[in-house]
Parts: C-alpha cells; sequence; structure tokens
C-alpha cells in the first residue's frame, strides 16, 4: 500500500521545521502502508499538545480528547470495534504527567491498543517547561535553577507492571523507527512505544546529536521475553537503549469481555434480538 494514502491534502502543519514529529509521521505512515491498514479502519486518538496534532495530519478517523484523556477514550473505541486499528498519540507531558494515571490502568487492562509517546523531554505546545522526562539540571524559563528531580522512567514503569509490549525508538531513524511501530501495531495487547523525539526550538540539550551520542541500538541477543532482563535495561541511563525491551502475550481488555469471549465481532454487526431488547426495557420500566 502507498503511505501517501494517509497524507492530508493542504495540511496547514503547525510544527516547526526539523522538529521529530515530521519523521515520526513518516515512519507511523510506512507502517501502516505496510500493514495494510486502510484509512478508514484507523482511529487515532490524542489529547493536547505539540505530538497530539498528529492525528490532524493523517488521513484516518481521529478523536482528539482533552489532555493527557486519549487512553480511556481509545480503550473505548477499541472495546466497541475490536476490528478497528486503534492508536494513540501524545506527547510525554500528556501521556506521562497529566494522563500518567491512565497509563497505569491502560496496561493493567491491556487493550489492543499501540500507545506511541513523543518523548522530546519538554512541554512543546506551551513553550518550554520542563516535563516529567525532562533530565535533571535541564533549565528552562520556568526552571531558571534547573530541573532538581529525577525523571520518570517510562519503560521501566511499564515493565514493572508487567506490560505487553515495551520499546523506545528514535526519530531520526526513519527506517528503525518504522520497524518498531511496525511489530507494536501488530503485537496484540497495549503497546507503549516511547519514541525520542528532538524539539528543536525549546530543547537545545538534547538535540538529535545529543540522542545519537546518547543511545545504542539493543543487540539482537536481547531477549524481550525475558522480564527481568527487559527491566535491567529499562535502568539504563549512561546511554539509552533502542528497540523492543518487552514482549508479553496475554489476554488483551477485549478478550476479557464476555462479549468477545467467543468472537471479537463487534456488536453493530451481529443483528439486534428486539426480544431481548424489549424485555430489557420492560424490566428497567418496572425497577
Ligand atoms: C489539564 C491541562 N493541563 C495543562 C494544560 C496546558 N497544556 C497544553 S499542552 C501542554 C504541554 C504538552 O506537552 P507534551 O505533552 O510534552 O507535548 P508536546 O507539545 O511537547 O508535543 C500543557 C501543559 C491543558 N491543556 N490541560
Ligand atoms: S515546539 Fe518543539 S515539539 Fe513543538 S513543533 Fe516546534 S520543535 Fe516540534
Amino acid at each position: 500500500m502507498d503511505p501517501g494514502l494517509f497524507d492530508v491534502k493542504g495540511a496547514d502543519v503547525a510544527w516547526c521545521p526539523g522538529c521529530g514529529n515530521f519523521s515520526l509521521l513518516n515512519a507511523l505512515k510506512k507502517a501502516l502502508a505496510e500493514l495494510d491498514v486502510r484509512p478508514e479502519r484507523l482511529v487515532m486518538v490524542s489529547g493536547i499538545g505539540q505530538a497530539a496534532k498528529t492525528p490532524h495530519y493523517l488521513r484516518c478517523n481521529f478523536f482528539n480528547g482533552l489532555h493527557g484523556r486519549a487512553l480511556p477514550a481509545a480503550t473505548a473505541i477499541k472495546a466497541v470495534n475490536p476490528e478497528l486499528t486503534v492508536i494513540v498519540e501524545s506527547g510525554d507531558g500528556c501521556m506521562y504527567g497529566e494522563g500518567g494515571n491512565h497509563l497505569i490502568h491502560a496496561i493493567r487492562r491491556n487493550p489492543d491498543i499501540t500507545c506511541i509517546v513523543h518523548n522530546n523531554m519538554v512541554y512543546g505546545l506551551t513553550r518550554g517547561q520542563a516535563s516529567p522526562t525532562s533530565l535533571r539540571g535541564f533549565k528552562t524559563p520556568a526552571q531558571a535553577a534547573g530541573v532538581l528531580h529525577e525523571p520518570f522512567n517510562p519503560l521501566a514503569v511499564a515493565i514493572a507492571l508487567n506490560a505487553s509490549f515495551v520499546a523506545r525508538a528514535f526519530a531520526g531513524d526513519l527506517e528503525e523507527t518504522k520497524e518498531i511501530l511496525n511489530k507494536a501495531i501488530r503485537h496484540r495487547g497495549f503497546a507503549l512505544v516511547d519514541v525520542f523525539q528532538p524539539c528543536v526550538t525549546y530543547n537545545r540539550v538534547n538535540t538529535y546529536q545529543w540522542f545519537r551520542e546518547h543511545t545504542y541500538y539493543l543487540e539482537g541477543s536481547h531477549d524481550p521475553t525475558d522480564r527481568v532482563g527487559a527491566f535491567k535495561r529499562a535502568l539504563e541511563t549512561d546511554k539509552l537503549p533502542i528497540g523492543v525491551f518487552y514482549v508479553n502475550r496475554k489476554p488483551t481488555f477485549e478478550e476479557n469481555l464476555p462479549l468477545y469471549r467467543e468472537r471479537l465481532e463487534p456488536l453493530s454487526r451481529r443483528g439486534a434480538k428486539m426480544d431481548r431488547i424489549v424485555k430489557l426495557i420492560e424490566t428497567i420500566g418496572k425497577s
């Protein structure tokens, strides 16, 4: 399939030239095309922020919700129609800060959705305040003395919660990012992909060059089914590993719902049993 099928013609893109969001968007289009995901079967869900504008620039169905609230909406969309491909895309502030609690519970519930987090270690849309992943000492106009706290480690948290799929990518590497997204979308269960995405305007520390110098790819011998091994790799900070850290196939949120125990076909296609609906309305009427 042609990745151009996802292009939004004449889109007025609000991102700065050179922003890592562009290559991440391209990587996603390529991965979707490789997987033959039709735009009409795709639902993108996001919160608020620069990263959260991604669905505006992709030809598909989308839901742009409140800051940090993408995951519950996406969980519901997938539960209503398990045949859709549902992808959540937002920034590190949106997902790990405002939406942190939702992330924990989405991992626990394990809906079959892919969660892509543009991790630029800064709040881009609101002009450069520190985010949960900003490194200690990072200076901003709001944190003039530098960030005082340890950064949030999304991969370690996800593996500790026994997430179904945990990976990290770097937006500067288009092909490798596409490969990781491809695996994440194919995976059945909640897939978290944290993507290092340079913000060229408000983060002059964690630049493309900085990420190149401070990252490396997990070697082919890394066993993603080894949870303890994956956790150890997620704790590495001298150099930050990139690749698929952990894979754990387990029943999804939808598979656990009694409604879908026998088949994942959406209710809308099963035909209404009018006698049962009438009975239900009568019962409610009497109570
Ligand atoms: C509940 C709530 N708190 C704060 C805001 C203000 N706000 C909007 S976007 C944003 C930061 C977004 O940063 P991030 O999620 O890292 O995405 P980026 O813009 O860097 O892609 C903030 C704090 C808001 N809209 N709603
Ligand atoms: S402010 Fe940063 S994150 Fe936002 S579009 Fe510009 S470079 Fe990208």
